[in-house]
């Protein structure tokens, strides 16, 4: 793996009400060398992270809001019914860290229950960071906000700022988006939140059940095919910004529950014996043959708080929905 990426001085927050940004997204075409080595291989993959450009964000959000994908309202509930909870279990003067902030939702209820005096959200999706961001400013001008582009599921060392109180930190890591991760990549995210919460910091964590089958298809193969359209959106990707050529109507979206591996599997699956081609490259595809596109693994809440022990967290509690379709950790890191 490659160095973290160091940012240099300790920044101060900031007027309320004015978002500062820092862009620590490599440098060079990391998604054109993501995409020519995913394709090469034997099983062909691309990682899920390249789903988010502009149109794949508002994809994302209609997939949120559709009946099938219970996730993003359910966990939603779960923090409002909480909120004050959480608020007593972190206490004052919190720096509020959020990786995949997004569309900024759920921030809002922690902002309300929490009054951090720094919200610092960390998003791959740059324009949208800076949207959902400057929203939040002029919804609640008193907050400090520092946002922050990269590629979180790389080594990164975030910045430490100054001059507003801090006493504890809380990482937020809402949505389930743990589950894009392989529970060995999953490990190693959680020491990095380990070490961005410092001792005695709070790791607050949204993290999907596993449950029947039929719900988990139904959540990835929504009837009115949006989640098609976010899967599919990623080849649109590569024609506009890699020079591709694939054709849309030539590929199908294929999403399953695998519940040996415990995990959602999404796939783009060529329809036809065909060939594409990437930057001038040359890429062949039998008939059948797909294009791994991201796993969503689902934890049971004892699998998952013996992860977090394992990177460094003294589970604590968490909360379900009455359905028990959804779980939220909260940790401490010991
Ligand atoms: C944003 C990663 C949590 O895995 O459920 C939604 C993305 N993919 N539908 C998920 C997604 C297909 C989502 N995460």
């Amino acid at each position: 793996m490659p160095e973290a990426l160091n940012p240099q001085p300790a920044p101060q927050p900031p007027a309320p009400g004015v978002v500062r940004f820092y862009n620590f997204l490599p440098r060079g075409d990391a998604f054109l060398e993501d995409v020519l080595a995913g394709l090469a291989g034997a099983q062909k993959s691309i990682p899920p992270k390249y789903f988010y450009d502009e149109h794949g964000c508002e994809l994302f959000e209609a997939i949120c809001d559709l009946p099938e994908y219970y996730l993003t309202r359910t966990e939603l509930g779960i923090l409002r019914s909480q909120a004050v909870e959480f608020a007593q279990f972190a206490g004052p003067d919190v720096e509020l860290i959020e990786f995949g902030s997004g569309a900024q939702e759920k921030t809002r209820v922690l902002v309300d229950a929490l009054r951090p005096s720094l919200y610092v959200p960390v998003d791959i999706a740059g324009d949208a960071l800076r949207a959902a961001s400057e929203k939040l400013a002029a919804d609640y001008p008193w907050l400090n906000i520092m946002g922050i582009c990269a590629d979180y599921t790389r080594p990164l060392a975030l910045p430490e700022f100054g001059g507003v109180p801090v006493r504890r930190k809380l990482v937020f890591f809402p949505g389930s988006t743990i589950g894009n991760f392989t529970p060995a990549e999953a490990l190693v995210f959680l020491k990095q939140a380990r070490k961005a919460a410092g001792r005695g910091g709070i790791l607050l964590i949204g993290v999907d059940l596993k449950k029947d089958k039929r719900i988990l298809d139904a959540a990835y193969d929504d009837s009115r095919g949006v989640t098609a359209q976010f899967n599919l959106n990623l080849l649109n990707r590569i024609n506009r910004e890699l020079g591709g050529d694939f054709q849309l109507n030539r590929f199908r979206h294929k999403a399953f529950y695998d519940p040996v591996m415990g995990r959602v599997e999404m796939h783009l699956e060529s329809l036809y014996s065909q060939f594409v081609h990437v930057s001038g490259k040359r890429f062949d595809f039998r008939a059948g043959e797909s294009i791994h596109t991201e796993i969503s693994c689902k934890y049971s809440p004892e699998e998952f708080r013996d992860m977090g022990r394992k990177a460094g967290f003294s589970p604590e509690r968490f909360w379900t929905d009455s359905g028990q379709l959804f779980a939220v950790h909260g940790m401490v890191a010991v």
